[in-house]
């Protein structure tokens, strides 16, 4: 047996403890804002952490409830973050994950890294930036216990008492030196959030409890339909041009796809897209496949059902996504995000996947909803038709406006009245 090394010890948990200073030096660089959004960054943090439990399949079930004191509880139903000391270091999984940069809980192969992603930062800089954090993990037949000042550790990992299940439950309170403005927590922004977790993860039920106020105010989401469901609620004060959802799923040895569709009377286009549960702004290569795929699908089906004719031109992307609703969620091992707020899907071969995968999907969809499908090519021929005349009214507009206008050639002014 080797004696432990008192001096590398040291060493390492410097380096701790100026990771999480480095946090709180520049709190920006880690969760964007020391405002109501980076405030809030905290909450989808943890929350993210127990959805990622969830997507590998241990996890059922998030409680999130904000204390009246002003702090966030966030428990899940998972597997327990590991409580066993690491062989060399000697050091708890649990303290290793919540005072080391960028120890998310994703150790294994395999499993789906969304840390690394918008607010993958990790819990740790959860830790660094709370005046508190208490972490409660059942596993192993027992409830164990830590709990951290300002990120600092106030003791090793307490062996509380047996316990069934597993889980793990993580409370914190944010720490008013970073965010001066504000630690107050926004009812609806959380509602929202949660609500869309939820129905980007079908069958996890999570529940909100808000014990601040005078009245307590709860509310569970949980979505059998998940994508599907999505797109109901998007579609609920609109008008729908069929009545069966589009909806399809896929899984290949490193992604997943999943996307829900319906088209309505509106004008408007609603394309929302996700990786690994982020909502990617900005699009990027899952929605460049998504439009290439449905774009050629459309097409195809209006000509083999001769609604367009030889001599038509082809309805173009803008025409066919008028009026659509549609959502779009990918997991990927390794999402690459790019673009200005790093909310731009950037793996190349995702473009090819969706694509491919819609492009086997799509026709058979269309195929075998003919009616609805010629409902929907009716209603893209009406938008291609509304945007030509529109196209020629303004041409119109502006020949007129040529002759109207006193840029006649010098030896012609005379002629015009
Ligand atoms: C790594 C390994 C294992 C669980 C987790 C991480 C984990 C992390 C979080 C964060 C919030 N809730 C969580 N639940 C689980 C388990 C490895 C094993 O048991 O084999």
């Amino acid at each position: 047996m080797t004696a432990p090394n008192p001096s590398s010890y040291d060493a390492g948990d410097i380096t701790v403890l100026e990771g999480l200073e480095a946090v709180r030096r520049r709190p920006g660089m880690y969760i964007g804002s020391t405002g109501p959004r980076g405030l809030h960054h905290l909450v989808w943090e943890v929350v993210d952490n127990a959805v990622d439990e969830a997507m590998a399949g241990f996890c059922t079930r998030i409680e999130v409830t904000l204390l009246a004191d002003g702090g966030v509880r966030v428990k899940d139903n998972g597997r327990g973050i590991p409580v066993d000391n690491h062989k060399k270091t000697k050091v708890s999984a649990l303290t290793t994950v919540l005072t080391t940069l960028h120890a998310g809980g994703k150790f294994e192969q395999g499993a789906y890294t969304v840390s690394g992603g918008l607010h993958g930062v990790g819990v740790s800089v959860v830790n660094a930036l709370s005046s508190r954090l208490v972490a409660e993990i059942v596993r192993d037949g027992h409830l164990w216990e830590q709990s951290f000042i300002e990120g600092r550790p106030q003791g090793k990992v307490k062996k509380v008492r047996p316990a069934r299940r597993t889980g793990t439950t993580i409370t914190f309170w944010p720490s008013e030196k970073t965010f001066s403005e504000t630690t107050e927590f926004h009812y609806d922004t959380i509602v929202s959030r949660l609500r869309e977790m939820a129905f980007l993860n079908k069958g996890l039920e999570i529940r909100l409890s808000d014990e601040r106020g005078e009245e307590k105010r709860e509310k569970d989401f949980l979505y059998k339909g998940g994508l599907i469901d999505f797109v109901k609620h998007l579609n609920a004060k609109r008008d729908p041009l069929h009545a069966h959802i589009i909806y399809f799923d896929h899984e290949s040895d490193d992604s997943e796809l999943e996307i829900a569709m319906q088209w309505t009377s509106s004008y408007n286009e609603t394309v929302l897209s996700f990786a690994n549960n982020i909502n990617t702004h900005e699009g990027g290569t899952h929605e460049e496949g998504f439009r290439k795929s449905m774009t050629k699908a459309i097409n195809e089906f209006a000509r083999a059902k001769n609604i367009l004719k030889e001599k038509d031109p082809n309805l173009s992307g803008e025409d066919i996504r008028e009026g659509v609703t549609a959502v779009i969620s990918v997991k990927v091992r390794q999402p690459q995000f790019e673009g200005q707020t790093k909310t731009k899907l950037g793996n190349t071969e995702i473009r090819s996947y969706v694509e491919k995968t819609l492009n086997q999907m799509l026709p058979e969809w269309l195929e075998r909803h003919a009616g609805e499908a010629r409902r929907i090519v009716d209603k893209c021929i009406t938008a291609s038709k509304a945007r030509e005349a529109a196209r020629k009214a303004r041409e119109l507009t502006r020949r007129k406006s040529l002759l109207e206008s006193t840029s006649l050639p010098g030896k012609l002014v005379d002629c015009s009245s």
